[in-house]
Order: structure tokens, then C-alpha cells, then sequence
């Protein structure tokens, strides 16, 4: 295997022998597998499209698989192996409609037709052939795999907004050519960047579909203190990002005595008008993902991932049978909640009986969040955060959004947060927000000093409340405006994040912990020079230079 998507990957170079992440050799080979295949597929429907037909079981297809792949969200080789006999099948079908409109079914980019797979042994043979080390040239496979992971991270907001009736045919067509496009030999690495800076356009249009989504089926987050306490309640705990999914267990568990508590990144849940109404949605519980392992055991009732980022649960677990997966998340063993059929709620019978079982969590914590400063919320605030700027009340913004990791060195976010001067606020969306958002660190007349806009994919937010300030402080260049970007990432959701942020002009985006291992020297260095992309020092440097 060689995997190096994420922030963690082994030695800062590749995971080869098992991820970081607890992926093993076996599902990584299938991702690989399964990827190269939906380039095949993509190859086939860009074609079918040109007739001006679109089958949406592919686009479906292709998202989901794609989703799948990103890390700390599927596990299960079983689900490998059933995505990557869909997509035989799915090839199958296009390649008939294909010959029915008289057009070519061959291949011209993909290898993979003829290798319809009888067994494992064939599809790990066959996987071997088409892995990240297939690209030679360092540069061109560096573009490839950035590229890729754009598409995935686009895949997954199109996912949720997909969920939630909102759709938009350019975005999935644009996953279809970009995975051809890693395909294709004849693409100079002038082309293949053009094409990255094009996924970040797809990226701010996925972001601001899925704040669409969101916001008209839910209403618009509004300030709101969380509580991080537990009630008496037997509970259910709900991670990831698919608010639909909340919905339906809250339609569900009412009534039913069972509580229902959010996990990582479904804080924001509680910032939408439309969940306040449920008096059994409790509070949030935890931290961020990293740190399920522990609070897990002390949870006691089921807990439900929706999406990343799921742990592999220790030998010595004492929760491992009570955690369920639904949509594109998996993990062997881990019972699956099957998908909604028609736009019909998905059926979470079976964790609500499980949690009836069951005690009610321990508390770990006290006390409570505040957030919901998404877009409307902030505009709303807009003449205060306005003054606060012009009277100098508020010297400067720093965007520290993205996500949070394992790994010590994140300590980083946490020192610089509470080593900030207090004359400046933190605009935060994803997960990287746990490292700081339980630090008492205040307001200025009244705004909080931490300003969460939301999930990882509301960053989308944090760019419309930037642009509305250029706007009224009538700037020509949103990097004229007193905000710093600090961002955290680990995952492929904040490398679309980073792309539809470049894709708008932002510049001097300093990325920690650590750059990403698949940017070769060459690729790193054109985001150096063109963007100003950084990396981090010492906390008191950056302050240093941030604030210089
Ligand atoms: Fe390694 Fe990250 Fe890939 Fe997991 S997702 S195998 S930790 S690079
Ligand atoms: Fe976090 Fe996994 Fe990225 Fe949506 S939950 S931000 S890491």
C-alpha cells in the first residue's frame, strides 16, 4: 500500500505498511482499486453526457465512492468489494447506452476495461497496477493525487447537499472530468494546475450549494450556547456531518425517553432554528474525533457515524458494540444503517431500542459553547463588528479553520489561540475548533473572541462574511482586509477547503501542522510563489509575524 492523503500520513512521507489512520493494507489496495475504476466510469458518462444524457445513478455512484475513500471514514473491505462490483456493473450499463447512441464504449485514459474481477485475489492483482506510485514523474503525480483529493472533498459536501434535495449537475461533472483528467498523459503540469484552481471554483460552489441546502431546509444558525453537560437520559450520540441523518434521528427518537447528543463536527446541529424545537436534543458530547477512544467508554450509549472521522476502537474497547455507521461511513463489524430509499427517513429502530438498554452517559464536562456565527448571524452583527473595526476595538481576524489531529504537536493551535492579543477575534468552522473553543477567552463589546461559523464545509461562511467587509470597507483585494489565515488541516474535506479559498485570491494561507506530503518541492514551491502558501513555526514567531 502507499497512502499519503492525510496530515498524518507515516513519517510525514506515506503510510506503507498500515495508515496512521488504522487503515489497513487490504482496504487501501480496494480504495485504490475502486478510485482507478470510477475513472473508468467517469470516462464512459462524460461521453453519455455529451448526448445530453445523465444517469443519475452514476453521479450517485461516483460521490459516494469517492466519499468512501476519504480518510477515518470507511474501513470495511466488505463495502470495498461490493462498490467495486457496482462499478462493473455500472460500466456495464453505460457502455450499452453508450453502443444504443451509436458512440464509442471504449476506454481511452482507463485501463480497466476486461477486468471484471471474480475474486479478492484478482482485485488486490489489479490494484497493485493502478496505486498512487503508478504516476512517475513527482510533479505530475502530485498534481494528480491533489487534484483527487479536491474531488473527494467536493464529493463529500455534494453528498450532503444531495441528501437534502440540492443538486448541481456542473459539480458532478467536473468530479468526472478532474478524475479523467488524472488520467490523462497528455496534460502539462500548467494544465493539470489549471485544473486544481478549477476544482477550487467547484469548491466554493459546493460549499455555497450545500449552505443552501442547509440553511433553507434548516433556517440559518443563530448564536447559541451549547450545553457539555449530560442529563439522566439514556442517550444516542450522533458524529460526522450529514444533518439529514440528525434530522431523522430526532423525528425518531422523540417520545421514546432517549436523548440525543452531538459528537465533533455535528456541534453546529444545534446553531440551526430548525433542531432547537426537539427538547430531547441535549447537548453536545466530547471533543473532536481524535478523542472518541476515551469518551466513547464513558458515553454508554450508542454512538452513530454519519461520516469521518471514525477510530478504529482498541482491542480492549468497551464500545466497539455499540457504535453503528450509516452512509458512506463503514467499519467491519459495526452494524450498518441502511440508506434512505426514495427520500424516506433512513430507520434507526435499532439504536433506539440499543440505547434504551442503556445507561446514561457520564459526565466529563461542564458548562457550554457558544456558536452560530455563520454568515446571516454575523451580518446581523454587522454595524458592532464594524465599529469594533474602525474604532480599533478589533485590530485583526484570524481564520483558524479546518481540522483538528492526533498528533502533540497540534498543541500549536491551543498556545496561539490563548497567546493572541485581546484586541483580535477567531473565525473558526470544522473540527480544529475543539483546541480552542473551550478556552475562556472572552469578547470585545459583547463578540465573543471565538466566532464558530460551523462545520469544516462552512468555511464557505467565513469567505462571504470576508467579502462582505471588502465590500464595506470598500477594498479592491480581499487581502487587504486586517484577517490572517492560520489553518489547521488533516483530511481531504480542508484540502477542497484550502483550493476554493486559493480560488478566490486568498492569499498567505499558513497550513499546519505540517504541509502536505503530496505536494512535491516543485508543486509546493508554485503555491509558494503564487499564493504565498507557509507552513508554521513557533507559536510566538507566527505571532510575531501575523501581528508584525
Ligand atoms: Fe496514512 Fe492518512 Fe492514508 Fe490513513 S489516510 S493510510 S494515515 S496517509
Ligand atoms: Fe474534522 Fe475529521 Fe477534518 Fe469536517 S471530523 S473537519 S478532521
Amino acid at each position: 500500500m502507499f497512502c499519503y492523503q492525510c496530515q498524518e500520513t507515516a513519517m510525514g512521507k506515506g503510510c506503507t505498511v498500515k495508515g496512521v489512520c488504522g487503515k489497513t493494507e487490504d482496504v487501501a489496495n480496494l480504495q485504490d482499486l475502486l478510485i482507478y475504476l470510477m475513472k473508468g466510469v467517469s470516462e464512459l458518462s462524460v461521453r453519455l453526457r455529451e448526448t445530453g444524457e445523465e444517469m443519475p445513478e452514476v453521479n450517485k455512484f461516483i460521490t459516494e465512492g469517492l466519499f468512501m475513500t476519504i480518510t477515518n471514514v470507511n474501513f470495511d473491505k466488505q463495502r470495498f468489494v461490493n462498490k467495486i462490483e457496482e462499478a462493473f456493473r455500472i460500466c456495464e450499463k453505460l457502455r450499452s447506452r453508450l453502443a444504443e447512441s451509436g458512440m464509442s464504449d471504449s476506454l481511452t485514459h482507463c485501463k480497466s476495461l476486461g477486468w471484471q474481477t471474480k475474486s479478492l485475489e484478482e482485485m488486490e492483482e489489479k490494484a497493485k497496477l493502478v496505486g498512487i506510485l503508478s504516476t512517475q514523474h513527482e510533479d505530475i503525480r502530485s498534481l494528480r493525487e491533489l487534484l483527487t483529493y479536491g474531488i473527494k472533498g467536493l464529493a463529500a459536501y455534494a453528498e450532503h447537499a444531495g441528501n437534502l434535495g440540492f443538486e448541481d449537475a456542473e459539480i458532478y461533472a467536473f468530479m468526472q472530468e478532474g478524475l479523467i483528467a488524472t488520467l490523462n498523459d497528455t496534460l502539462s503540469a500548467d494544465e493539470l494546475t489549471g485544473l486544481v484552481i478549477r476544482c477550487g471554483s467547484m469548491g466554493v460552489k459546493v460549499m455555497a450549494l450545500l449552505d443552501q441546502a442547509n440553511t433553507s431546509t434548516y433556517g440559518n444558525p443563530e448564536i447559541t450556547h451549547v450545553n457539555i453537560g449530560v442529563r439522566t437520559n439514556p442517550a444516542i450520540l450522533i458524529s460526522g456531518h450529514d444533518l439529514r441523518d440528525l434530522q431523522d434521528l430526532l423525528e425518531q427518537t422523540e417520545g421514546t425517553g432517549v436523548d440525543v447528543y452531538t459528537h465533533g463536527e455535528m456541534l453546529p446541529a444545534h446553531y440551526y432554528p430548525a433542531f432547537k424545537k426537539y427538547s430531547h436534543f441535549a447537548g453536545n458530547y466530547g471533543n473532536a474525533w481524535w478523542k472518541q477512544t476515551e469518551e466513547f467508554e464513558t458515553f454508554h450509549g450508542p454512538v452513530l457515524f454519519t461520516t469521518n472521522c471514525l477510530v478504529p476502537p482498541r482491542a480492549n474497547a468497551t464500545y466497539a458494540d455499540r457504535v453503528y455507521t450509516t452512509g458512506a461511513a463503514g467499519f467491519a463489524g459495526f452494524p450498518h444503517i441502511a440508506d434512505r430509499l426514495n427520500g424516506q427517513p433512513k430507520d434507526f429502530s435499532q439504536l433506539i431500542a440499543h440505547a434504551q438498554q442503556c445507561k446514561a452517559p457520564a459526565e466529563i464536562e461542564q458548562g457550554e459553547i457558544v456558536g452560530g456565527f455563520a454568515h446571516a448571524q454575523v451580518f446581523a452583527l454587522a454595524d458592532k463588528v464594524v465599529d469594533a473595526v474602525r474604532s480599533g476595538a478589533i485590530r485583526k481576524f484570524f481564520v483558524m479553520a479546518g481540522c483538528d489531529g492526533r498528533m502533540k504537536n497540534r498543541d500549536y493551535y491551543t498556545q496561539f489561540a490563548e497567546k493572541l492579543p485581546h484586541d483580535t477575534v477567531i473565525l473558526t468552522a470544522g473540527c480544529a475548533k475543539y483546541r480552542y473553543n473551550k478556552l475562556p477567552l472572552g469578547d470585545i463589546g459583547g463578540i465573543p473572541r471565538v466566532l464558530d461559523a460551523g462545520q469544516c464545509n462552512d468555511s464557505y461562511s467565513l469567505v462571504v462574511i470576508a467579502l462582505k467587509l471588502k465590500e464595506i470597507f470598500n477594498l479592491h483585494d480581499v487581502n487587504d482586509l486586517p484577517i490572517a489565515y492560520n489553518i489547521g488541516w488533516y483530511e481531504q474535506k480542508a484540502v477542497i477547503v484550502l483550493l476554493a479559498l486559493l480560488s478566490l485570491g486568498v492569499k498567505n494561507i499558513h497550513l499546519g501542522t505540517t504541509l502536505p506530503a503530496f505536494l512535491s518541492p516543485n508543486v509546493a514551491k508554485v503555491l509558494v510563489e503564487n499564493f504565498g502558501i507557509a507552513g508554521i513555526q513557533t507559536v510566538d514567531e507566527d505571532l510575531k509575524l501575523f501581528l508584525g
